[in-house]
C-alpha cells in the first residue's frame, strides 16, 4: 500500500493513542506522553490532523493559566507539525460529579457546571479553528429505569443542546455540532443510543441546522445496526458531520480495534460508500471530512504496537479503498449490478405528474408471477466484492 498523504485527511483523537491502557480490571499498561508527543509521531505517520478532549490536553480543574499555556504549546506543535486541530470536544464522562450526566444529571447545578464546562470547550475549539463540536453524552443515561424522569431528561438534553448551538451561532463561530450515539457502557443505557433516535432529537431542536452526527463504527455494531447503512441514511438527511472509524467484533463491550479489524467486509463497503459514493445516486450528497480513527491500541501493546496499530487504520483504509475503486469499475460487477436493478431503484416510481389517484385507476400490465419469478443476482454481485477484497 502507498503511505498516507495529507489528502487523504486521516485524522486521530490524541485519546485514542494516548490510551495507557486502564480498563474497569487493570490499570496502565504503559507510559502516558504529553499531547505534542503524541501530535508529531502522528503527523510523522502521515495524519493529517488531530483531535482532543479538554481534558486530553490539560487536566480537569486546571487554572486558565495553566491551560493556556498547555493549549499553546499543542497549537504551536500542531502548527509546526502541519497538523490540523479539526475537531475538539468536551469531557463530561471522566470526573464523578459528572456520574449521573452532564446535560440530564437529575441534579441541577451539575448540568450546569456541566453545560459551562462545554461551552468552555466551544470557545477552545474556536480558537483551535476546529470546524466540528462533537458531544458525546456517555454518562447522559440510566441503570434503573425508576431513576430518571425520560421526558424531563429528553427535554434537558434538548435545552442543552439548543443552548450549546444558538451560543456557537451568537458568537459567530465556524463551528457545527457532532452527536455521537453509543446505545451502552458506561451507563446501562445511553440516551441516543443510536443515529435514529439522534436524528429525531435534532429535528426537533430549534437549532437543528448546525447539529448532525458522528458515528462510530462500533457503536453501531453493538446496537446491532448497519455502520453503512446509518451512514447512508445521514448523507441523506445532510447530517453526516464527521465520522469516528474503528473495529468491533459483534455484541461485545466498546472494542474500539482497529479499523478493518473487526467486521471486515462491512468495513470494505464503508469505505465503498465513502469513496466511490451511492452507485446509482451520483448527485447524492458525499461525506468529504476527515478520516477520523477512534480506536484504543490493544492494553497487550507498548509503544511500537501504538504506533504500529495507529499506521494500520490509516494501511487499511486505503487498501479498502484501492479494492473498492478496482471493485466498481470492474465490468462484471456494473453488469451485476444492473441484473441486480441497482440503477432501477434510482427511478422514481410514479410517473412525472402522476398522482396516487391515477395509480389506483390505472390497469398497468403487471405480470405478478413473472415479478415473482426475478432473479435479483445479488448472491452473485456481492460474491464479486469478495473476489475483489480476497480474490
Ligand atoms: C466513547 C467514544 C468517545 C467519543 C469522544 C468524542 C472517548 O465510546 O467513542 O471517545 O468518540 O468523546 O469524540
Ligand atoms: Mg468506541
Ligand atoms: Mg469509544
Ligand atoms: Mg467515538
Amino acid at each position: 500500500t502507498r503511505q498516507p498523504t495529507k489528502e487523504d485527511k486521516f485524522s486521530f483523537g490524541l485519546w485514542t493513542v494516548g490510551w495507557t491502557g486502564i480498563d474497569p480490571f487493570g490499570s496502565a499498561s504503559r507510559p502516558a506522553l504529553d499531547p505534542w508527543e503524541y501530535s508529531d509521531k502522528l503527523a510523522e505517520l502521515g495524519a493529517w490532523g488531530i483531535t482532543f478532549h479538554d481534558n486530553d490536553v490539560f487536566p480537569f480543574g486546571s487554572s486558565d493559566e495553566d491551560k493556556t499555556r498547555i493549549v499553546t504549546r499543542l497549537k504551536d506543535a500542531a502548527d509546526q507539525a502541519g497538523l490540523v486541530i479539526e475537531m475538539v470536544t468536551t469531557n463530561t464522562f471522566t470526573h464523578p460529579v459528572f456520574k449521573d450526566g452532564g446535560l440530564t444529571s437529575n441534579d441541577r447545578g451539575v448540568r450546569r457546571y456541566g453545560l459551562r464546562k462545554v461551552l468552555q470547550a466551544v470557545d477552545l475549539a474556536a480558537e483551535m479553528g476546529a470546524s466540528t463540536f462533537v458531544m458525546w453524552g456517555g454518562r447522559e443515561g440510566a441503570e434503573y429505569d425508576s431513576s430518571k424522569d425520560l421526558h424531563a431528561a429528553m427535554a434537558r438534553y434538548k435545552e442543552g443542546l439548543d443552548t450549546v448551538a444558538g451560543y456557537i451561532k451568537s458568537q459567530g463561530y465556524d463551528l457545527r455540532i457532532g452527536l455521537e450515539p453509543k446505545p451502552n457502557e458506561p451507563r446501562g443505557d445511553i440516551f441516543l443510543p443510536t443515529l435514529g433516535h439522534a436524528m429525531a432529537l435534532i429535528a426537533d431542536l430549534e437549532h437543528g441546522d448546525i447539529v448532525g452526527l458522528n458515528p462510530e463504527v462500533g457503536h453501531e455494531q453493538m446496537a446491532n445496526l448497519n455502520y453503512t447503512h446509518g451512514l447512508a441514511q445521514a448523507l441523506f438527511s445532510g447530517k453526516l458531520f464527521h465520522i469516528d472509524l474503528n473495529g468491533q467484533s459483534g455484541l461485545k463491550y466498546d472494542q474500539d480495534l482497529v479499523f478493518g479489524h473487526g467486521n471486515l467486509l462491512s468495513a470494505f463497503f464503508t469505505v465503498d460508500l465513502l469513496e466511490n459514493g451511492f452507485a446509482a445516486s451520483p448527485d447524492a450528497p458525499r461525506y468529504t471530512g476527515p478520516k477520523h480513527f477512534d480506536y484504543k491500541p490493544s492494553r497487550t501493546e507498548y509503544m511500537d504496537g501504538v504506533w504500529e496499530s495507529a499506521k494500520a487504520n490509516m494501511a487499511t483504509y486505503l487498501m479498502l479503498a484501492d479494492k473498492a475503486r478496482a471493485f466498481r469499475q470492474d465490468s462484471r460487477v456494473q453488469e451485476a449490478m444492473t441484473y441486480s436493478g441497482i440503477f432501477e431503484l434510482a427511478e422514481p416510481t410514479l410517473a412525472a405528474g402522476e398522482t396516487a389517484a391515477d395509480l389506483l385507476k390505472g390497469t398497468d400490465e403487471f405480470d405478478v408471477d413473472k415479478a415473482a419469478q426475478r432473479d435479483y443476482g445479488f448472491v452473485k454481485l456481492h460474491q464479486l466484492a469478495i473476489e475483489h477484497l480476497i480474490g
